[in-house]
């Protein structure tokens, strides 16, 4: 049975103002419904409510990690200096990783992630391909000395996290796991009531490890995506660009005196077309030194990482380099290029017949430059940072934008830890093979900022009901009145005596301390007994998510509240629970 839950009892100092150095809902809202306190910059305090939260969220995420076959393990935070020094990475790493010497002058570093760890663990005792393969996660504190620790648990600089490591004897055990792991990370944003979208990070991005990353969709996000209603989601950084040009109705190539427009959007402008019938030129040198111009279409920027692999190497010229091959600051076209020029243009372009583009003239522009006719493009690639409004390469429909929140990612690490450091297992041959290994993380403190982000409104937090820090609130409205008080205590007892997590407002503050209280600390259920209402027999339910309000006869709750449990419209979020209460 569980205990009734007493605010005039539980350690919850909610605040009325908001906090100065609070910009975002969560940080906000965690502070002022007394869940977290701030220890330093970066280090949080979970108080009372917040802990219960969190033990909610850990509770989801370990029930899917087992239900995956990994079992947990706890590593130290305290990692030896050493075996940073095996993987090569204790200089990768500034001041963002947290170094220091014991009092043996020994070098320690407080954990920011296990890889390390893990690999030495494993590497003396795992030692056959039939013991293979094995995934071990824990819940743990990390440290990451970040220089802006900002957005409360969202960037801080002690966090709690979920890392799973898992080793392999070939690619396709690997892939099962990352596919399995993927999955479950799935069912736990769910179950999270978290807004997310699988972000494939580019393949070809740097170290070309193969990673999804796990975004909850927030404004406050510092990831920026782009994502459609087919499934596709993709980092701005990696996703592929199909821009979609609007062609600009011209007469064949004529070169218009455009004095002194340089920009895309002073052209735009001077012809009165818009910036997206437009065509970009970047002059810069490759790897070897050779004259490249890019092309991408107007009102798109140039991804820097697929200009170097397009390119294979891309530095912009300089303003000196640009005179010296004669080439006119914007005001670059491909027509009239020096001829050692190697002309790489932006896939979506292949599509435009007609440029309008610089004429390589200063103060000169082309409108109707005809591809293939008037100039040639040596390469098609994609260049360009994918904009909302693009065409979703999967199904050609117009991307939206987002922002998001990294809750978590899954990784292929391939044999990069198990042969740096010599972590090798027999073969069926009985040769000695680096394993093949994959990570997986959850951000435990922000996925619990994340969920707050999602489900927040003007009065405050509206917990899902899977993580809320109880489900009801049982609101007395005068403490001491012998006949609510007694009426409250045992709808509170009833409601418990189902099996639901109670809390009860015995406080003997007013009614709209309470209320304000019950929806900023974001109860899913407020169920109000005063005078008036028993007098009929009745209570007031409340459901926190939608502000709906409802008379309730005081002897059908318990039994409505039972339905909500039969009913089975429960999402894994919990929403749907209190459905029964309120007819739907
Ligand atoms: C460091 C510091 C910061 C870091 C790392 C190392 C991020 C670091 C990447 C990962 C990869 C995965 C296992 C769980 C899931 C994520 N920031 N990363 O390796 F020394 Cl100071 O942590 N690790």
């Amino acid at each position: 049975m569980t205990k009734i839950l007493r605010m005039s009892q539980v350690y919850a100092p909610t605040l009325k103002e908001d906090p100065a150095d609070a910009e975002i809902a969560s940080h906000r809202l965690l502070l002022r419904a007394g869940m977290i306190r701030k220890t330093a910059s970066g280090v949080y305090t979970f108080l009372p409510l917040g802990q219960k939260v969190l033990a909610k969220v850990e509770s989801i995420v370990r029930e899917e990690m087992d239900a995956t076959g990994a079992q947990e393990m706890l590593m130290p935070a305290l990692q030896p200096g050493e075996l940073w020094h095996e993987s090569g990475r204790w200089n990768d790493y500034g001041p963002e990783l947290m170094r220091f010497r014991d009092r043996h002058d020994h070098e320690f570093c407080l954990g920011p992630t296990h890889e390390e760890l893990i690999t030495a663990l494993v590497r003396n005792e795992l030692r056959s391909y039939k013991e293979l393969p094995l995934s071990l996660y824990q819940i743990q504190t990390k440290f990451r000395d970040e220089i802006r620790p900002r957005f409360g648990l969202l960037r801080g600089r002690e966090f709690i996290m979920k890392d799973a490591y898992s080793f392999h004897a070939n690619q396709e055990s690997l892939q099962q796991t990352y596919d399995d792991m993927s999955a479950a990370y799935g069912r736990i944003c769910e179950r999270l009531g978290l807004d997310y979208r699988p972000v494939q990070a580019d393949s070809g991005q740097i170290g070309g490890s193969v990673t999804c990353e796990f975004m909850a969709l927030a404004e406050a996000g510092e990831a920026e995506l782009v994502h459609c209603t087919c499934g596709y989601a993709a980092n701005t950084e990696a996703g592929s660009c199909l821009a979609r040009p609007t062609e600009y109705d011209v007469p064949d190539m004529q070169k218009v005196a455009t004095p002194g427009v340089h920009t895309i959007d002073e052209l735009a402008e001077f012809l009165d077309i818009p910036a997206s019938s437009t065509v970009k030129a970047l002059a810069g040198k490759n790897g070897k030194g050779d004259l490249v111009v890019l092309f991408l279409p107007g009102d798109h920027e140039l991804n820097e990482i697929k200009a170097d692999r397009a390119a294979d190497g891309f530095t912009l010229l300089t303003d000196a380099e640009m005179e010296a091959y004669g080439l006119p600051k914007g005001s670059m076209g491909p027509v009239g290029l020096p001829k050692e020029a190697h002309v790489i243009a932006a896939r979506s372009l292949q599509a435009v017949q007609k440029w309008v583009v610089g004429a390589n003239e200063d103060g000169y522009h082309y409108v109707g430059a005809r591809l293939g006719r008037d100039f040639e493009v040596d390469e098609w690639a994609d260049l360009c940072i994918v904009q909302p409004g693009d065409s979703c390469p999967e199904c050609g429909l117009p991307l939206e934008g987002a922002r998001g929140i990294e809750v978590s990612q899954v990784f292929q690490l391939g044999d990069k830890y198990s042969r740096a450091m010599g972590a090798t297992f027999a073969d069926e041959d009985g040769a000695e093979v680096p394993f093949l290994m994959g990570c997986y993380g959850v951000g435990i403190t922000r996925s619990l900022a994340a969920i707050v982000e999602q489900h927040n409104d003007e009065h405050g937090i509206a917990w899902p009901f899977s993580v809320a820090p109880a489900h009801v609130c049982v609101i007395p409205l005068t403490v001491g009145d012998d006949v609510v008080q007694p009426a409250a205590e045992k709808l509170a007892a009833d409601i418990a005596s189902l099996g639901l997590e109670v809390a009860i407002d015995d406080r003997g503050e007013r009614a709209g301390v309470k209320f304000a209280d019950a929806d900023l600390i974001g109860w899913p259920l407020q169920i109000v007994v005063g005078k008036r209402g028993l007098a009929e027999g009745k209570v007031e339910a409340k459901l926190r998510r939608t502000g709906e309000k409802k008379d309730v006869a005081l002897a059908a709750i318990t039994e409505l509240m039972a339905y909500g449990k039969r009913s089975g419209r429960i999402t894994t979020s919990g929403a749907g629970y209190f459905d029964g209460l309120f007819d739907r």
